[in-house]
């Protein structure tokens, strides 16, 4: 069989690339100790996330010295708690969970980015360390008013 040979050197690129990305994800996994999210898993009957605690009542629990959890529920479209106030410096434990469809939960400049899903309670700690309001978004495509669902997070 004849290859030609811009096409043995694009077979020897693609093949080299493969075993450069197994690398990576190898040397990421078994040296490094990288784990796809599930490790911790907890999860909610989206029917009943409403009636369920602690998203039954929304809003920051004071934890520890200068320490929240944060317990939100995301739905379409908005957030609640709608607003919150935190001390600046403060570390907040955010579990967020949705009744309805996947939303997205992103606070705007910072690297607090998480996927909301129906059924599953996700969790993200952030320390907030300069004062200012804080914008959260939704950025997974959730519905009609998707571009009006938002938040803000006021620390001072
Ligand atoms: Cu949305």
């Amino acid at each position: 069989m004849h290859i030609h040979r811009l096409e043995k050197i694009w077979l020897t690129f693609g093949i080299t690339m493969l075993a450069v990305f197994l690398g990576v994800v190898g040397v990421g996994a078994f040296a490094n100790g990288m784990q796809p999210p599930g490790e911790h898993r907890h999860t909610v009957d989206p029917e009943t996330v409403l009636k369920t605690e602690p998203f039954n009542n929304p809003g920051l629990r004071k934890i520890g010295d200068n320490e929240y959890e944060a317990y939100m529920v995301a739905f379409a479209f908005g957030y609640s708690p709608e607003k919150m106030e935190i001390p600046a410096g403060a570390t907040v434990h955010f579990h967020i969970t949705s009744p309805d469809v996947i939303h997205g939960f992103e606070i705007v400049g910072t690297n607090v980015n998480m996927m909301v899903i129906p059924g599953e309670i996700n969790h993200l700690t952030y320390k907030f360390a300069k004062p200012g309001e804080y914008l959260v978004l939704c950025n997974e495509y959730c519905g009609a008013a998707h571009e009006m669902m938002a938040t803000t997070i006021i620390v001072k």
